[in-house]
């Protein structure tokens, strides 16, 4: 298959390019390259240093004598983009490639129509440049859990059965976001979900939980081909958080009471999901949504299993309930259906304490790397802030990118 790798040097988007590349498939990489900016503007880097792009994929051609084509683009050029898609022409596309992060879209006003702008315009300029170039290629989309919120019933994948005055349909599942990067993701499927109903295009929406975890076969190969490792307040995401604060013997931050309840998956299902979806189109004209991820934990429990995993080494660890920074439900039910991506075939691996130690472990090889003042988690949903490097010498990092 030739495939369509968007996003391809961040944290889940390089190990998918490796990922379909040993398979055989013929990859290309696209990027703007704009995360490694942003790192530069809140004061982040990632934990594990990560190669440049160019000495990434010479290294997977030395390593493994294959070949991954590569372009800088940044995707909400709509023309550039209808070019790449009309001279690939390629059978799937997996889009990765927008501003991610939850506190990231709350710092500010601009942060927050950046993201938006970012996700929404991007996605957009893919839809007309499949539409118009590639019509029958599929779209594998990353969406999120987080656009359903918490909601007081079960979660369904994507749509739910409604009966209404003794009428019935089937609608998309209604969604209550808790950030305007989710927000983001919300207007995205809507997007698809239009795309596909009046454009024809064939598309997977992946409903993708909170991922943990560094390492897949193939980035374990060569220390170039490591991917990212975010641990900040900014970008870090729970359970890693958790390993670098147990790595460096600070208490785990649990905001609030921790009954938050999320879906959470390993990378390397990450990767397999993505495969299985690849491997199994839609029809032309089917807009579907997969909820992506494997086992669900509250924030609290997390914090336990990690506490646990270090106990049974002797090691004790502190877990802290700090004040949360964002506007959420700490006690809520929760139940959300994930069984498309099994019936595809998936073999899910569980969180457990040999997974839990080996992210320890690679933490501890990086500890002279942690930037201690970025754990604490800054952004405030209500009146944000919280960058780690002050607005103005973010203001200059701006104007000296856009020299
Ligand atoms: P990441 O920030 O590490 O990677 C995203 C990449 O996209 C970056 O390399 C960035 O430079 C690129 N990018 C952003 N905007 C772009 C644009 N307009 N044009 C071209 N490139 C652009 O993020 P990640 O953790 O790898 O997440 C990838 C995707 O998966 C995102 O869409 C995210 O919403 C989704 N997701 C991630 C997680 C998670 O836990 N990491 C969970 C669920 C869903
Ligand atoms: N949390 C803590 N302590 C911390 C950090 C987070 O208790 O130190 C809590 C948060 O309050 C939240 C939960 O952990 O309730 C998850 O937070 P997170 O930062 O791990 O994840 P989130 O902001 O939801 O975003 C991440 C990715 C995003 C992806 C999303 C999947 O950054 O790209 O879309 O996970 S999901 O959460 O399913 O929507």
């Amino acid at each position: 298959m030739r495939i369509v790798i968007l996003g391809a040097d961040g944290y889940l988007g390089w190990p998918t390019a490796l990922h379909f590349s040993a398979r055989g498939h013929d990859v290309v990489a696209v990027d703007s390259l704009v995360r490694r900016r942003w790192d530069e503007e809140c004061g982040t880097e990632s934990l594990v240093p990560i190669a440049s792009i160019h000495d990434r994929i010479a290294r997977w051609e030395e390593v493994s004598g294959r070949n991954i084509a590569w372009h800088q683009l940044d995707l909400r050029d709509e023309v550039s983009t209808a070019a790449l898609i009309a001279a690939v022409r390629p059978g799937a596309v997996v889009h990765f490639a927008e501003q991610r992060s939850a506190p990231y879209s709350m710092i500010s006003p601009r942060h927050g129509i950046e993201t938006q702008a970012n996700n929404l315009l991007g996605t957009l300029s893919l839809f007309y440049a499949v539409r118009d170039h590639a019509p029958d290629c599929h779209i594998i989309k990353l969406g999120t859990m987080g656009e359903y919120g918490t909601p007081n019933i079960d979660i369904e994948e994507g749509f739910l059965d409604v009966e209404h005055n003794g009428r019935r349909d089937r609608m998309l599942y209604p969604k209550r976001p808790g950030s305007v990067y989710h927000l983001s993701k919300v207007h995205d499927s809507h997007n698809l979900e239009f795309a596909c109903r009046i454009w024809g295009l064939r598309a997977t929406d992946l409903n993708q939980g909170v991922v943990y975890g560094i390492s897949t076969d193939e980035t374990a190969l060569h220390a170039d081909l490591t991917t990212r490792f975010d641990y900040d307040g900014i970008w870090g995401t729970v359970l890693n958080r958790y390993c670098v604060q147990a790595a460096i013997g600070v208490p785990l931050s649990v905001f609030g009471k921790g009954g938050q309840t999320r879906g959470f998956l390993d990378i390397r299902d990450t990767v397999r999901c993505i495969e299985l979806a690849a491997l199994n189109p839609p029809a032309a004209g089917e807009y579907r949504v997969f909820n992506q991820f494997t086992e669900q934990f509250s924030v609290l429990e997390l914090a336990e299993r990690v506490g646990h995993a270090r106990s049974v080494h002797g090691l004790e660890t502190a877990i802290d309930h700090v004040p949360n920074p964002r506007r959420e439900a700490e006690a809520h039910y929760y139940n959300a259906k994930h069984q498309h991506l099994l019936d595809l075939g998936l073999e899910p691996h569980s969180l457990s304490d040999t997974l839990i130690d080996s992210v320890i472990q690679t933490v501890e090889q990086h500890v002279g790397r942690v930037l201690r003042d970025t754990i604490e988690a800054r952004v405030d949903w209500q009146r944000g802030g919280g960058l780690y490097r002050t607005e103005e010498s973010a203001r200059h990092l701006e104007v000296a990118a856009s020299r």
